[in-house]
């Protein structure tokens, strides 16, 4: 299995509960690196762009609120397999049946303030970097 890049977020409720250390650690004890990383606060139009495919989905104006609410931390990590391996620690979408010891099951506060966003496929993790990350911003 070749390096893979996958894109994260860490969402408001991180940041407000001040986890992204926390976070970041668990992120390294999977053995993923931040290979890029940056505190932004989003615009309501990153975050509709960002989350356009659930642009039908009954959530989606609460999900847009919520993402532009406070300072999230964008990054991009880099390891074997890191799309599937990041999923992995992160958990499920809804903390209720997140696997014990993953960041949601630990962190997340409910399934729409869940902590963490991961990308769900190769394809789209390098749509999702280049929305937020030029190359040179990339440091592996
Ligand atoms: P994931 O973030 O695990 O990839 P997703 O892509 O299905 O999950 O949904 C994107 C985000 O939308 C998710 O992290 C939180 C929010 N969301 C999903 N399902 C929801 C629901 N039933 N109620 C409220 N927010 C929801
Ligand atoms: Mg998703």
């Amino acid at each position: 299995m070749a390096i893979e890049r996958t894109f994260s977020i860490l969402k408001p409720d991180a940041t407000e509960r001040n986890l992204t250390g926390a976070i970041n650690a668990v992120i390294e004890e999977a053995g993923l690196r931040i290979v890029a990383q940056r505190r932004i606060r989003m615009t309501d139009a990153q975050a509709k762009t960002f989350y356009e495919v659930h642009a039908e989905r009954p959530f989606y104006g609460e999900l847009v609120s919520f993402m532009t609410s406070g300072p999230v931390v964008v990054q991009v990590l880099e390891g074997e397999n890191a799309v599937a391996k990041y999923r992995e620690v992160m958990g499920a979408t809804n903390p209720a049946q997140a696997a014990e010891g993953t960041i949601r099951k630990r962190f997340a506060k409910s399934v729409g303030e869940n902590s963490v966003h991961g990308s769900d496929s190769p394809e789209n993790a390098k749509i999702e970097i280049a929305q937020f990350f030029t190359d040179s911003d990339i440091v592996g």
